[in-house]
């Protein structure tokens, strides 16, 4: 940790925040030397969620600022597609080359051909995605559809509870009964899990629902596993055990949602001994876990994205939705549902930083999480000629690699990446552009998991010829000619317009002046206890009128997954294979570093002892997993982690930390869920066999 206030007397502190896809959002301080150079980062222990400390990914940011890996000139290419054959070229050289190679795409194909890709590397106002929007929709570019993430699940959260603060994490102390669903904290939300910590301290019964034994299941005081994918039936069993049991908050409901005698009644078709089938957990642990939920007060439910990348998600994140009511747990300070805050995560409104009015006609959109079927589809009309990545490692962590890779293998697509590091996307570039890191730009940083809006001050100056994206995306608009003003505004003045109006009462002197500001909606302390949720009637949509208007049956049901629930397929690939979060790398960021690559030496594909028996599997030994979409090579890990019949492969590593290239997204699908047009990662059936020496 670094000293807090005014350094000693050549050093300062800066105050920054971590710009990465994590739910922490940490206001950071950097400590930068006389001579300009940032010489310590640490968790800001003012701010509360952050208190004090960084988690190890980021504990070491100065190894990603100094890192021999960093990328400080722009780049072009000299030999085939993939083969990292670059040259060194001047900013003036190389963005004559991107500007020649989008005009030359504009020219064939018209604008459409140009395909943004970006993600959330950093989730910056400014450097996520600002000027580069308005750069796009200046040209008519395609539009990205970004659902990679935690759509599935925000789509049913929303459908039940609205657009809601959910349970405010500072909340999450109080507490006494935690179900993590589908969520891995200790590992991927490392100050959220601080505080159920503090909760468990305070004697709170740990629950964690999860097929894997996850390093949170492992610390957990009871792990419950269901198969991939059915936790849609393991709710609806809670459910109906409450009914069974006499424990339903009734007059909250009552009084507080639309549709419970709908739901009741719906209830009648899953009795619990079927929905333990559907979801293989045991009839008596449901009907325990759900009354020990509903009698324990405060209980907290906390939803994680994990469960939610199956066909039927985003109905099963509906319907897990409502059993905190039935439990009457909004009631409590500390109870209730959390998966992600919506109000406060969308309360500062992009549309100036972005300016969609900017788009000269409608244009087509093109859903990233099917960029191997965007870029390889011979029909696709216009083909995507031309590629800007930016905030993203598509060849990593987009489904489907083995065609993500042929697509950016093409040689008539004109790929332009702008990376910290020679990622293995950007290894596929024809021009890649040098970006600063989170020390070296101006940002506001919003959070998906807590309350607080963090500044982030620049710290040092750029880096080699680094430069920030918005400033990268200014130049490539003057030299295409567009020249609105809008592309002028510098970023202070872009920060200042979008927080004019002070959204959630963040403005801009206090968060510049302190580092944080907490969003105020009115959400208080127990947001729901008397209802007021942000939907059209104000009440918890048991019975859920967004869905019926999209065909989907409004009341609670068991929407199954695809090819975990698909027994012809089993024939051929029995296994269920399901690719999380790495402990130390954040998706595919950092897995080039030493320290956290060290830590993780290699990935492991991890087989049930019944699982790996049949097939000759041993511990330590090479394996091909595989199935009709791809396959890869990695050791196995044989241990009963993993529950039989379910296999993981982590995601995050590189292609050189492959045997041949290709991870567990070599066998990942294309296929979207119906609401929301969402991946389905761990929805995927594969066969696993050894591989024969030699
Ligand atoms: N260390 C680290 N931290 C990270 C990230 C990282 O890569 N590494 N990534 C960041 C990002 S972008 C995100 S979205 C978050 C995600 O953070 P989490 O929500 O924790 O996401 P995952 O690790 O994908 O999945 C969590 C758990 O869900 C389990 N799971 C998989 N399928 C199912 C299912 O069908 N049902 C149930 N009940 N569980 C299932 C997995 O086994 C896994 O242990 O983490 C962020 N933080
Ligand atoms: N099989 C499988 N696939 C998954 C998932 C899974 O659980 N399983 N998880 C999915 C999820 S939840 C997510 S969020 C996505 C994550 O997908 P991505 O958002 O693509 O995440 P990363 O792989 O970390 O790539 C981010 C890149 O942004 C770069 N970057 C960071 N800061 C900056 C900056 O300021 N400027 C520029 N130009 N670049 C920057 C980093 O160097 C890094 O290479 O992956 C998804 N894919
Ligand atoms: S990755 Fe998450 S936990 Fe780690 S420093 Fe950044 S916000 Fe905090
Ligand atoms: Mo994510």
């Amino acid at each position: 940790m670094i000293p807090v206030g005014p350094g000693p007397d050549s050093t300062r502190v800066v105050k920054a925040a971590c710009p990465h896809d994590c739910p922490d959002t940490c206001a950071m301080l950097v400590t930068v030397d006389a001579e300009g150079r940032a010489v310590g980062v640490g968790g800001n222990p003012d701010q509360p969620v952050t208190a004090g400390f960084l988690c190890g990914k980021v504990s070491n940011y100065l190894d990603r600022v100094y890192g021999e890996d960093r990328l400080l000139r722009p780049l072009v290419r000299t030999g085939a597609k993939g083969r990292q054959a670059f040259r060194e070229a001047s900013w003036d050289e190389a963005l004559d080359v991107v500007a020649g190679g989008l005009r030359a795409a504009i020219d064939r194909h018209g604008a459409e051909s140009i395909l943004p890709y970006s993600y959330m590397g950093t989730m910056g106002l400014l450097q996520s995605n600002s000027m580069s929007a308005r750069v796009m929709h200046a040209l008519g570019a395609s539009k990205l559809v970004r659902t990679v993430c935690a759509s599935a699940g925000v789509a049913g959260t929303a459908a039940t509870q609205g657009q809601s603060p959910e349970v405010d994490p500072e909340r999450f102390p109080n507490s006494r009964y935690v179900l993590c669903w589908g969520w891995n904290p200790l590992s991927t939300a490392p100050h959220l899990w601080r505080l159920i910590l503090q909760a468990r301290r305070e004697g709170a019964k740990l629950v964690v629902i999860d097929p894997f034994r996850s390093r949170t299941a492992r610390l957990a005081d009871e792990h419950v596993r269901p198969l991939p994918g059915t936790d849609g039936a393991l709710a609806l069993g809670m459910m109906r055990a409450l009914l069974d049991g006499e424990l339903v908050d009734e007059a909250w409901c009552r009084a507080h949602t639309t549709g419970f005698d709908e739901l009741c009644d719906r209830l009648d078709d899953y009795p619990v001994a079927r929905c333990a089938q559907l979801c293989g957990v045991d009839a008596a642990t449901i009907t325990r876990i759900a009354g020990e939920f509903a009698t324990t007060q405060p209980s907290l439910l906390r939803l994680g994205v994990g469960a939610q990348r199956h066909l039927g998600a985003p109905v099963a994140y509906r319907t897990i939705a409502c059993l905190p009511a039935l439990a009457g747990s909004w009631r409590h300070d500390g109870g209730g549902f959390s998966y992600v805050p919506l109000a406060t995560t969308t309360a500062i409104d992009r549309t100036a930083l972005q300016r969609p009015d900017l788009l000269p006609r409608e244009v087509r959109s093109i859903n990233m999480s099917q960029l191997g079927d965007a870029l390889t589809d011979p029909d696709l009309d216009p083909p995507v000629a031309a590629l800007v990545c930016w905030g993203a490692n598509p060849a990593r962590i987009a489904p489907d690699q083995t065609k993500v890779l042929a697509g950016l293998g093409r040689e008539d697509l004109f790929t332009v990446a702008i990376e910290q590091v020679m990622t293995d996307t950007a290894a596929h570039a024809d021009v890649v552009l040098p970006a600063t890191t989170q020390l070296e730009h101006l940002d506001a940083v919003p959070s998906w998991g807590h309350h607080y809006v963090t500044w982030n001050e620049p710290a040092i100056a750029p880096c080699g010829q680094a430069k920030p994206n918005t400033e990268i995306f200014r130049l490539i608009a003057a030299r295409l000619g567009l020249d609105d003003p809008c592309f002028a505004e510098t970023d202070e003045q872009m920060l200042a317009a979008a927080l004019a109006d002070e959204p959630g009462g963040v403005g801009l002197p206090e968060l510049r002046d302190r580092g944080f500001v907490k969003i105020d909606l009115g959400q208080g302390a127990a947001p729901h206890a008397e209802g007021h949720f942000p939907t059209d009637d104000g009440k918890l949509a048991l019975h859920a009128p967004a869905l019926a208007r999209r065909g989907i049956d409004p009341v609670p049901f068991y929407d199954p997954p695809a090819e975990v629930a698909d027994a012809q397929l089993a024939t051929r690939f029995p296994l269920a294979l399901v690719t999380p979060k790495t402990h130390m790398f954040l998706n595919s960021t950092f897995a080039d570093q030493h320290r956290q690559h060290r830590a993780h030496p290699e990935p492991f594909v991890v087989i049930h002892p019944e699982d790996a028996r049949p097939r000759g599997i041993g511990d330590g030994q090479q394996v091909r997993v595989f199935n009709d979409r791809g396959s890869f090579v990695m050791t196995a890990r044989v241990c009963d982690d993993t529950r039989p019949g379910v296999a993981t492969a982590p995601m995050g590593w590189w292609s050189r930390d492959h045997a041949d290239g290709l991870g567990g997204q070599a066998t990942t699908s294309q296929r979207l869920t119906t609401l929301a047009a969402a991946p389905i990662f761990n929805d995927n059936r594969v066969e696993i066999a050894t591989v024969p020496a030699g």
